[in-house]
């Protein structure tokens, strides 16, 4: 017999429930009512997740990997409840994505009515209110108070591909410079502004052409010490813009103001103000992919925020529709306005039950100040990751803002990757129920991204789990 889960999120219930199936059910409504615990009952993955992997395995590409194979049955505050019944304290929030907490309660119900009024009818072809009130929002919302304007995608990788288009086509230049350790996405072209070549590139060329990769502040690797990284990087990028490229074939600096999969680096002060005023001087676009930084996960409603840069294309994802696949590109309205009629668009971008979900999302985020929980987290946590750094040699770098937290992990008084710990720590953390993630070029990050929404004492919790993983690592 097979139990499966409805499309109201209930299961089918077996003539004769086990404890554990009895329990599903208290838990098949997802969101902040959720029992916020931890709570182990099986091994990790539990027999339902590996019947459930196992038939991953036969159905789905191995493309397609998966962190931690549980299955997840409910989420929502802090915790990912999976399908036998172990809740886990989650620090990833879907890479970044459900900073309002998953099955917000705004977000459910703007989705469920809109699903009920219409589901589609493309933008492009009859309009509809919400796509433009998101639009607004953010034309609002994103820095700089000069006149934006926006369009709407579907994925990180989809903005980011149509900034790169519009600052091309108003510039009518080709050149895109971007930096050591960018993370922009997974197709053609945004492949080509990636850094990394495994797991996201290899073998998957040829790529795009027109894209100069500069060094990145990297305060914590850079040779010259962290204090100079800022203008050494700077000096370097302006030297190399001007000397291989040529400022004036320049369209566009693409930079996450943070870098995400790239290990959570945050560049030395006066960098990105910098790349800023460079990009004003020579007309070129300066954009900012805000799509793992954005929407109060670093302590601002976003990362450029904290040193006061305003660029001209900002980029947004993940953050913006609470769980729902939704990008935007926000610009200069007279930057955006260059592209001519029906240069851009797509089927799906600006869902109306997307854009329903971001209004809920938005609207979470600034009433119940997530900007303002995003700094909360920081202080409960930076202490305790600080503390552990002192006790755990191998924990080379404590950084971050705001709830996008992270530790490089190196053979202690080196820069060489701690790979083993690192996986080790994982490991523990996830047999204990702890979702982490982890990121950078080398692979030995831990990244910290917990909802917005985790209460306090899980996130107490995790952290002490996190700290006897290490004292276990030896
Ligand atoms: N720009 C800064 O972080 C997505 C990648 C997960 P999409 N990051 C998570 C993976 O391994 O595929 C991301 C990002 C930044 C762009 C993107 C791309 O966003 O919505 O995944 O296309």
């Amino acid at each position: 017999m097979m139990f499966g889960l409805r499309f109201d999120g209930t299961q089918d219930q077996p003539c004769v429930a086990a404890e554990s199936e009895r329990t599903m059910t208290d838990t098949a409504t997802g969101g902040p009512g959720l029992p916020q615990e931890r709570r182990i009952v099986t091994s990790i993955p539990g027999p339902k997740s590996q019947a459930l992997l196992a038939r991953k395995q036969a159905a789905v590409s191995d493309g397609i990997g998966a962190v931690l194979p549980v299955f997840i049955a409910a989420a929502g505050g802090g915790v990912l409840v999976d399908v036998d019944n172990n809740s886990l304290i989650d620090l990833g929030a879907g890479i970044a994505v459900v900073n309002v907490g998953n099955a917000a309660p705004a977000v459910v119900a703007a989705i469920q009515k809109q699903a009920a009024l219409f589901t589609h009818t493309c933008f492009m072809v009859t309009p509809y209110e919400g796509y433009v009130a998101v639009a607004e929002a953010l034309n609002r919302l994103t820095p700089g108070t000069h006149a934006k304007k926006t369009a709407l995608f579907n994925s990180g990788a989809e903005a980011i591909e149509n900034a790169v288009k519009i600052a091309r086509y108003a510039t009518k230049r080709q050149a895109v410079v971007v930096f050591e350790h960018g993370y922009h996405g997974r197709t053609n072209l945004t492949m080509a502004l990636t850094a990394k070549s495994m797991p996201y590139k290899y073998g998957f060329g040829p790529f795009a052409g027109e894209i100069y990769r500069m060094p990145l502040s990297y305060p914590f690797r850079w040779p010259g010490g962290a204090e100079n990284s800022g203008p050494e990087a700077l000096a370097e990028t302006i030297n190399k813009i001007e000397k291989e490229i040529g400022a004036d074939q320049v369209a566009a600096i693409l930079i996450e103001p943070i870098a995400g999969e790239g290990g959570f680096i945050v560049p030395g002060a006066g960098f990105l103000p910098g790349l800023a005023d460079v990009a004003a001087a020579n007309g070129i676009v300066f954009i900012a992919d805000e799509v793992q930084t954005g929407f109060a996960r670093t302590g601002e409603m976003f990362a450029c925020d904290h040193e006061g840069v305003v660029p001209d294309i900002i980029a947004t994802a993940k953050g913006v529709a609470g769980g729902m696949p939704l990008a935007a590109v926000t610009g200069r309205a007279e930057i955006m306005d260059s592209v001519h009629v029906g240069g851009l668009g797509g089927t799906y971008g600006g869902n109306p039950v997307a854009c329903a979900a971001a209004l809920g999302a938005l609207e979470t985020i600034e009433e119940q100040d997530l900007v303002g929980k995003a700094r909360r987290i920081n202080e409960i946590m930076m202490p305790r990751l600080l503390d552990m750094q002192t006790k755990y040699p191998v924990i080379g770098d404590v950084r971050g803002r705001g709830a996008m937290l992270a530790m490089e992990l190196v053979k202690p008084g080196t820069l060489e990757p701690a790979t083993d710990v690192i996986a080790s720590v994982t490991k523990y953390c996830h047999q204990e129920g702890v979702l982490l993630l982890t990121a950078g070029t080398y692979g030995n990050v831990l990244r910290f991204l917990p909802p917005l929404a985790m209460p306090e004492h899980l996130l107490e919790e995790a952290l002490s789990v996190l700290d006897k993983a290490f004292s276990a690592a030896g």
